[in-house]
């Protein structure tokens, strides 16, 4: 299911923001302000850079809001996020049962499955997806696909042990065909990008006709030994909220 809701005021008088950026502030902006209840005392936070968004939202809620609540971050970002905006941080082995998480997506289909990691931090993404009682995307309308691959051309992030990561390509390339599987390299081939958790990411693009059925992909990727978790979130989120060009905001559910 899908709605389009009537286009919520832009919050930034128009020029100070990009329309992309001004998309995820609204998408953060309504996400926030329908999900995280006054009751709520314990929110997970993820990564990228529309999750400030929700941050702000959060910041604006007011001190006494978020005088007894505790946040829980995705990784090093998220974390560096909580603490400079003044909010209370506190760890996923404290508080293992969470509120409502709020995330970033590389790109959401019809069903609500995603793609995250392109930050390679959906590792302890899924954690907090699955820790979380409601489970909240929030994109930008670049983000919002019939199909995942659409966009997102990169891949499947896949995080895996360093001793596996040549074992893993193999797998990729010879069984589960993906021929294009990389080992994710840092900026100016300085080497591999190396997660929060000390481990490697390897991107595996997929044709769009197997993209359609990302469950059936992760279980497989999942299923390769040295494999730690899998950027393919399926059948997690409540809900998807995406701004749009126009100021509009849509939800999917
Ligand atoms: C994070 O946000 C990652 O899973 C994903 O790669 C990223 C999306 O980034 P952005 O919000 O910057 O588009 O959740």
């Amino acid at each position: 299911s899908s709605t389009k809701l009537k286009p919520l005021k832009s919050p930034i008088p128009e020029g100070e923001l990009s329309v992309i950026e001004k998309s995820k502030q609204l998408a953060a902006w309504t996400a926030v302000d329908e999900h995280v209840l006054p009751e709520y005392r314990v929110i997970g936070i993820g990564s990228g850079s529309t999750v400030p968004y929700v941050v702000e939202r959060i910041v604006n809620q007011g001190a006494e809001a978020n005088r007894d609540r505790v946040f829980i971050p995705t990784g090093f970002q998220s974390k560096e996020l909580i603490v400079s905006s003044g909010l209370s941080l506190g760890d996923v082995d404290q508080y293992p049962t969470i509120d409502v998480t709020l995330d970033g997506a590389d790109e959401v289909d019809t069903q609500l499955n995603c793609i995250k990691g392109g930050g390679a931090c959906h590792l302890r993404e899924k954690v907090l997806a699955e820790a979380a009682t409601t489970f909240i995307l929030v994109a930008d309308y670049r983000k919002n696909v019939e199909y995942l691959g659409t966009n997102f051309k990169a891949g499947v992030p896949i995080e895996v042990v360093p001793f596996a990561y040549a074992k893993v390509l193999q797998n990729l390339h010879q069984v589960l065909d993906s021929p294009k599987a990389t080992l994710r390299m840092a900026v100016a081939k300085a080497g591999p990008v190396v997660s929060d958790n000390g481990n490697f990411i390897i991107d595996a693009p997929f044709d769009v006709e197997r993209m359609k059925e990302p469950y059936t992909i992760m279980a497989q990727i999942k299923m390769l030994t040295g494999v730690v978790e899998v950027g393919l979130f399926c059948h997690m989120a409540r809900a998807a909220y995406f701004g749009n060009q126009d100021g509009s905001i849509t939800v999917k559910w």
